[in-house]
């Protein structure tokens, strides 16, 4: 972002892309909310997953781009980027019935080679509000990587490969011991029809859900073709089978 903040909030163009989001949700989570608090991880997982599938079978990610071109592509300063080759559905139960399923503190650069210069495309679809959103640690995308103490731990709630793995949960969680001031954490609010873009840099996480709803909302990362170099991602997503970052 062009901006001091590392952030950015930009409005939808149409709606119609919710319309169908909301319709995909309503399919794969037809049942009452309580129906889901009772399921097991890996249950509840499978539904995620597949509904995963069938918001990327309707190209979220290009429709969500088209939908906040104009903005996004003054802020970056260029309309050639790349985008991730599937965006994860997050579907956060209550963390009163069920814990391991938001991420910590974190930068996308904890976790891979590349994503310093990448940014984020966070957005809301359902259930989402202060108490449950995304938080952000206000400017910390300036905090250089070094003075930033992480500890690396095995996930207790994800398995590589499993389906946790699938919808962007970490089997190895990277939790900030000292260099981040978490204190400062402050909730996103984005409003209905708006996705928020941040660069990656910025520390944000730690979405526990202290509502009595599932939270809803999808996110994927996109970096300017100029500062992608491809021998930085050898491995492929696991969860598309295809590179990380792809065109457009
Ligand atoms: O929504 C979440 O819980 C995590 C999102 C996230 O880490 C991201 O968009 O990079
Ligand atoms: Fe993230």
């Amino acid at each position: 972002m062009q901006n001091r903040k590392g952030i950015d909030i930009f409005e939808h163009s149409s709606n119609k892309n919710f319309e169908q989001i909301n319709t995909i949700i309503g399919h794969f989570f037809n049942l009452k909310e309580s129906v889901y608090f009772k399921m097991n991880s890996d249950d509840y997982r499978d539904i995620v997953v597949s509904a995963q599938k069938k918001l990327n079978s309707i190209n979220i990610i290009k429709k969500t781009i088209k939908n906040i071109s104009e903005e996004l592509f003054y802020a970056l300063d260029t309309d050639k980027i790349l985008v991730q080759s599937l965006a994860y559905l997050r579907a956060t139960r209550p963390s009163n019935v069920k814990s391991g399923e938001f991420i910590q503190f974190h930068r996308e650069s904890f976790f891979g080679k590349g994503m310093e210069k990448c940014f984020n495309v966070w957005t809301p679809i359902k259930g989402v509000s202060e108490k449950n959103s995304l938080n952000i640690i206000p400017m910390s995308h300036r905090i250089p990587l070094s003075k930033i103490k992480l500890k690396r731990k095995d996930s207790k709630f994800t398995k590589r490969y499993s389906a946790g793995h699938k919808i962007g949960l970490l089997y190895k969680d990277m939790i900030i011991t000292s260099g981040v001031d978490l204190k400062k954490k402050t909730p996103l609010v984005v409003k209905k029809n708006h996705s928020a873009v941040f660069e990656c840099n910025l520390i944000h996480g730690s979405a526990e859900n202290k509502t009595n709803k599932i939270r809803f909302s999808y996110d994927f990362r996109i970096i300017r073709k100029k500062d992608y170099n491809k021998n930085m991602f050898k491995k492929q997503n696991f969860a598309s089978g295809k590179d990380y970052f792809i065109e457009l």
